[in-house]
Order: C-alpha cells, then structure tokens, then sequence
C-alpha cells in the first residue's frame, strides 16, 4: 500500500506545486494591467465590458455600431482595454498623439477608437462625477481632464487637442482605497467633480492619466450627452472603411514541449501593396514569449506586438511574409488572438 501512497502523494504535491504556480501566474496579470475611464465609460472600456465574450455577434453590428467596428478593426486591441498607453512621452502629449488620433491615444492598435460616429453615450448633467480605475495601483503623477467645446461633433468630427478645454489637473496622486471586489477591475478607482457649463448635447470626456510610478501615459476619450443638443440621428453614416483592412495575420502551433511551445505567423498583405505591418498577439492563458525571430517583438503582459524587421515590411498585394516566436506556458497553452495591422505604401 505505500508504494502506492508515495507516487500518489508525489503527485498531490505536483498538483499542489502547478496549481499555486497558475494562481502566482493568474494573479500576476492583474498586476500587470493598468486602467481607463470607468464612469463614464471609456470608449475602450465600455466596448470590451459589454462584449467581451460576445464580440462576435452580430446583433452589436446595430445595437452598437462603433463598439462593432472597434472589435471588427482590431479585438486584441479590446481585449487589452487597460492597455491604451505610451511610454517615455516626457509631457508632450501633443507631440505622441497627433490631432485626430487622440481617442486611439496615437497607437495604430486601438485607431478604431477615434473613428467619429454613435458611440453610445451617458446622459451627464452640467456637473458631474467622472471615475477612472488604476488595476495595478500606479497612482499619477497627474491626471488632466478635459471636455470638448460647444460646437465640436463627436458624430462627425475626430478629436483634436484644440477642440478641448482642460477642466481639472488633479496634479500627483498615490494609489489608495480599497481594492475593488470588480474581478476585471480588481485594483482602486479614484472619482473627481467635472464641471463643463456651456455646453448641450453630445461631447467627448477626454484624460491623459501619467502614472506615479514611470512615464507611462493612458488615454481615453468617454462619450457623455449633456442636457439639451439636438439627439442622434436615427439613420447613422456608413462607416468609413476599416483602418486594419491593410493585412491579415494567421498562427500556426509549430510545436509545444514540456513548459515551451513555438508559433509561427503568417501575414499577408490585402488587395493593396504595403511597407510595413504590425501583429498584435494577445496570449488567453498568461504564456510569455521569450525568443523571436524575423519580427522586432515587444510583450506587455499577455499583449504581445511583431513589428516588421527591414527586409519583410514591404509586401504586394496577397504577399506574405512570415515570423516566429517561442516562450513558455504552464497549465494550458491555447492559441493567440491575432490582429494585423499595415502600413500603406
Ligand atoms: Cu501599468
């Protein structure tokens, strides 16, 4: 009987041992995500919350036309709602997030993001309170909050920095408060009173959150109505075509050993010639890669991005180039979400 017992306790403490390193592994993504406007909800955050799970459905093609096009674009970029950052911008906001780019924070990633149109909106007073979240309690070195000015058109228009007036500077801050119990939110929210007179109808909240702990900057632009304004019309304009039509990405296991797998991906070019693509990876059971191959490859959590190196960016129409990666994985090893995104020639 004990030569039974030791293996099946062996076994025990493995399982014990794996399970803690899943938890450790879990737990550590958390803490590596970030945060955006909650209340009201950032555009990002608002389409990931409501159809996360569902994003394929296509009841949201009517229902939520702008969350639709967001995913249809790019649903790495959804799924990594707390990821809408740039490193290193030294407090030249302007100079990172060019005019027109501002809701997409200036990353081709998340350029659906400042495509004008029916962004569902929440019904604000003149005053109201707006409440971000920080997941992995950075604090800020400031948070600036700013709101369009009477006259812009969210439904027409894209945000520029001139279009907005700055409405607080909360200067800098430390992470405090309790830990929501919010399992997607899991870090500390931090509300402010908005004051925005003169203004009715649609306009777009927009934040530059700097974090306390490095220059990493978070954009976000929340879509509110004031009281007054002329509502939306009920026939919405025809989406402008997609920004990601550019190429398309595809994942091939190529091999998954005890701890370690490789993928390969292949892109391929669309109906047009381009010179330079971008692959975001976003991995759904906390593998990192490690090693790459024919790709400059950068991680931030589960997010990973394959830029082109200098001899496969520039592709004809229907070509394709290829890269590789290898990493690690513990528990399951299931396949990345790709998106693709090209650079015209
Ligand atoms: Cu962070």
């Amino acid at each position: 009987m004990s030569s039974l017992a030791t293996p099946r306790r062996r076994i025990t403490i493995a399982a014990i041992a794996l399970s803690l390193l899943t938890f450790l592994l879990i737990d550590a993504r958390p803490a590596e995500a970030h945060g955006s406007a909650i209340d009201p909800p950032s555009r990002h955050y608002e389409c990931a919350r409501r159809w996360d799970t569902d994003w394929q459905n296509p009841i949201m093609a009517t229902q939520d036309p702008m969350c639709w096009q967001a995913w249809q674009g790019n649903p790495a970029a959804m799924w990594t709602w707390n990821g809408l950052i740039q490193d290193n911008v030294r407090d030249d906001h302007p100079a990172r997030v060019p005019d027109g780019q501002l809701c997409g924070g200036g990353d081709p990633t998340y350029a659906a993001l400042d495509t004008p149109g029916r962004w569902r909106a929440r019904d604000v007073a003149n005053t109201f309170t707006w409440t971000m979240h920080d997941q992995a309690r950075h604090g800020a070195a400031y948070v600036r909050i700013y709101v369009s000015k009477q006259g812009f058109d969210p439904l027409t228009q894209r945000l520029r920095w001139s279009d907005l007036e700055l409405v607080k500077d909360t200067g800098p801050f430390p992470a405090e408060g309790p830990t929501t119990t919010d399992p997607i939110l899991n870090g500390v929210s931090y509300s402010y009173e908005i004051s925005a007179p003169g203004r009715t109808g649609r306009h777009i909240v927009f934040a530059v959150w700097r974090a306390g702990h490095a220059d990493q900057n978070y954009y976000m632009c929340s879509d509110v109505r004031f009281p007054g304004g002329t509502p939306d019309p009920t026939t919405p304009p025809p989406p402008p075509p997609g920004e990601n039509d550019g190429c398309t990405a595809r994942w091939s296991a190529a091999g998954q050993w005890a701890g370690g797998f490789q993928g390969d991906v292949t892109v391929t070019a669309g109906q047009a010639a381009i010179r330079g693509w971008t692959v975001t990876l976003v991995f759904p059971d906390g593998q990192t890669v490690g090693q790459s191959w024919n790709a400059q490859v950068t991680s931030d959590g589960p997010r990973v991005t394959a830029r082109n190196v200098g001899y496969n960016g520039d592709l004809a129409a229907g070509a394709t180039a290829s890269f590789g990666v290898m990493g690690t994985w513990l528990g399951v090893n299931g396949a990345p979400a790709l998106s693709c995104t090209a650079t015209a020639r």
